[in-house]
């Protein structure tokens, strides 16, 4: 019989079978998709068919969204499947999310074509000076077509979100403590799962969810997901790394060299632009970051290298 997969913990998973009941299932070691070599074949979102307990097969997906998974084989890890837009939770404080990791997910997104909207959560944690650098975050990221918004997900003001959300499959992801999983009990009104505290010694989350799992909206859903550290992304040519940043991407035609990597070449549009400030520094900085992996030769995943 053929189900969704609602819930994953990697070794076993709710799937919402097509008669409206939840079964159990797990798949067999040797399970595998061809052409993805990921760490889980089967992901929450994924349509499969299941006999005796076992998902014995996965239907193609419409898209998915992955990650280098935290060692440092080519393994990748899926995210979640079949999806309509990522909301990637941020913060400006407590714990600060870094732009670099912003636009590594940004740029992952494009690769694989899901929509991505930026939330900026806890603002009322913020001083007027940490308002403006929000406004400046907001202001960049908008300026560059990203659809973002602000809310305070303990304090359910989330009016902004809603809309956002309404009639979507939206994947939420982030690192660790930015509020996903508050964010989510909000929009419920009621406690769906577990939320944890921020280190006082790091202030970072505590990884305090641990499987993906799906939850339905009157109209549409929401994937809440563990936290991430690392934004590992995908192989990338060199050359190709630039068409993941939208403003790179657009300037780089006024290159004089169309395979330009922006570095050292004569004639680069996008290195006048970033010196004349119509590119982010910021943004230049990611790019040359994932273009650093590239280099590197050693995919982006390292644990503790980004944030
Ligand atoms: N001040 C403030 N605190 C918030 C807000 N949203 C979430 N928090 C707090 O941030 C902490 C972490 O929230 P979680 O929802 O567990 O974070 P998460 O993103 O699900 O974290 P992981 O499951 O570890 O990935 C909790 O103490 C929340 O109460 C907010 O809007 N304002
Ligand atoms: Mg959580
Ligand atoms: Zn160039």
């Amino acid at each position: 019989m053929r189900g969704l997969v609602i819930k994953s913990t990697g070794s076993s998973f709710i799937v919402r079978m097509d008669d409206g009941t939840d079964a159990e299932c797990h798949i067999k070691g040797n399970f595998r998709i061809r052409g993805i070599r990921s760490t889980n074949p089967v992901a929450v979102g994924d349509y499969v068919q299941v006999e005796d307990g076992w998902i014995v097969e996965v239907e193609d997906r419409r898209n998915y969204i992955i990650r280098r998974s935290t060692n440092l084989s080519k393994e990748t890890h899926i995210l979640a499947a079949n999806i309509d837009q990522v909301a990637l939770i941020v913060t400006v404080k407590h714990p600060e999310t870094s732009t670099t990791f912003i636009d590594r997910f940004l740029a992952t997104c494009e690769a694989y074509r899901v929509p991505a909207v930026l939330v900026f959560n806890k603002i009322d944690l913020l001083t007027n000076e940490e308002q403006n650098q929000l406004s400046a975050l907001r202001a960049l990221y908008d300026s560059l077509g990203y659809t973002t918004c602000a809310i305070c997900a303990k304090n359910g003001q989330l009016a902004e979100v809603r809309n956002l959300l309404d009639g979507q499959v939206t994947l939420l992801s982030g690192n660790s403590g930015v509020g996903k999983s508050t964010l989510l009990n909000a929009l419920f009104g009621k406690e769906m799962t577990r939320t944890g505290k921020i280190s006082d010694a790091h202030d970072k989350g505590m990884h305090t969810t641990t499987f993906s799992e799906m939850y339905f909206l009157s109209k549409g859903a929401i994937i809440d997901t563990p936290g991430i550290k690392g934004f590992g992304s995908i192989d990338m040519q060199r050359e190709e790394v630039g068409h993941y940043f939208r403003e790179i991407f657009q300037t780089s035609q006024d290159c004089r060299f169309g395979n330009c990597t922006h570095t050292n070449e004569p004639g680069c549009a996008v290195q006048e632009a970033v010196i004349k400030g119509e590119i982010a520094e910021s943004r230049f900085e990611s790019y040359l970051s994932v273009l650093g992996d590239c280099e590197e030769n050693k995919g982006f995943g390292t644990e503790n290298k980004y944030r």
